[in-house]
């Protein structure tokens, strides 16, 4: 499959998608946003992938949806071409796990799609701002939502309302992402933990992400018992008795994958 903004490679059971549109900072048009979504749905699809990671470049993960394009929509155009929503609205049912990797800027449109991965890694160059309030508009792809569930209502505030940028030290302590590592490093840290992730169960792997994203649909009773329903479905799976019998015989585990 060719591609005009995204490269995708697989490295082993890891599916790697670079967003590729340097000369505007990776800005998010429909062409690029259809890309992403075929992508990560063609390794959604392939039993051999185990996690996807979604990255950059050095300067930018993306700095926000296309201005230029925006500038020129009324509410008709937005609205009856559901602007974005139809190719963003699919990542969020991507059933395998999915790494935010992030250098450079994530703005807008760009933290928000850092946001609707599972996993944010950041570079110590990472900077993530909702600036939609400095151009006249707001959030439109979840960043007055995702932001609060991830770092707090006052902090959600503070970036939306005042557009400011916050670097990788604040987002890690607010808890956007999981953790920071030098830029050099960016690549190859997120790609060994996505083989992590990529070596155990995959069946497994789903469910444990669908949980988690149920912790942010559900209260807390009806979270926990969807969590001990997966958990004991996990008792019908071939895989749970290899990691246990693994363990207990004192050797890896050979996961199948079913
Ligand atoms: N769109 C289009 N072009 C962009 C861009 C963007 N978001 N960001 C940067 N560029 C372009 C610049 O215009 C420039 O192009 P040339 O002048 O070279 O032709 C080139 O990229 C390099 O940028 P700069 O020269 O500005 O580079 P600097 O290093 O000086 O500054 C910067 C980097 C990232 C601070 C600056 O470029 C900047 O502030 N960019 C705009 C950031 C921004 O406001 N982003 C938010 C956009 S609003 C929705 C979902 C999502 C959204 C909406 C709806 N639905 C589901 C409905 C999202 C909205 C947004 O993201």
């Amino acid at each position: 499959m060719s591609h005009q903004y995204i490269l995708v490679q697989k490295k082993d059971r890891v599916g790697l998608i670079t967003l590729n549109r340097p000369a505007v900072l990776n800005a998010l048009n429909d062409t690029l946003m259809d890309e992403v979504c075929a992508a990560l749905a063609h390794f959604d699809a392939d039993e051999e992938i185990g996690c996807m990671v979604l990255t950059g470049s050095d300067k930018a993960f993306a700095a926000g949806a296309d201005i230029g394009v925006m500038a020129q929509y009324g509410l008709m155009d937005v609205y009856k071409g559901d602007y974005i929503t139809r190719n963003w609205a699919p990542i969020s049912r991507i059933r395998k796990p999915i790494i935010a990797a992030v250098a450079g800027y994530a703005l807008g449109g760009g933290c928000e799609l850092a946001m609707l991965c599972d996993i944010i890694i950041a570079a110590d160059n990472a900077k993530f701002a909702q600036p939609e309030v400095k151009l006249g508009t707001m959030p439109g792809a979840g960043g007055t939502q995702r932001l609060p569930r991830a770092v707090s209502k006052a902090k959600a505030m503070d970036m939306c309302l005042s557009a400011r940028m916050m670097d990788a030290t604040e987002a890690e302590r607010a808890g956007l992402v999981s953790r920071v590592v030098p830029l050099a490093q960016l690549l190859s840290e997120v790609i060994k933990t996505a083989e992590t992730i990529a070596s155990y169960s995959l069946p497994i792997v789903m469910m444990i992400k669908e949980a988690v994203n149920r912790s942010y649909e559900t209260g807390l009773a009806e979270g926990v018992h969807f969590e001990r329903r997966l958990f004991y479905s996990t008792f019908a799976s071939e895989d749970q008795k290899e990691g246990m019998h693994a363990f207990l015989e004192k050797r890896p585990a050979h996961f199948q994958h079913k």
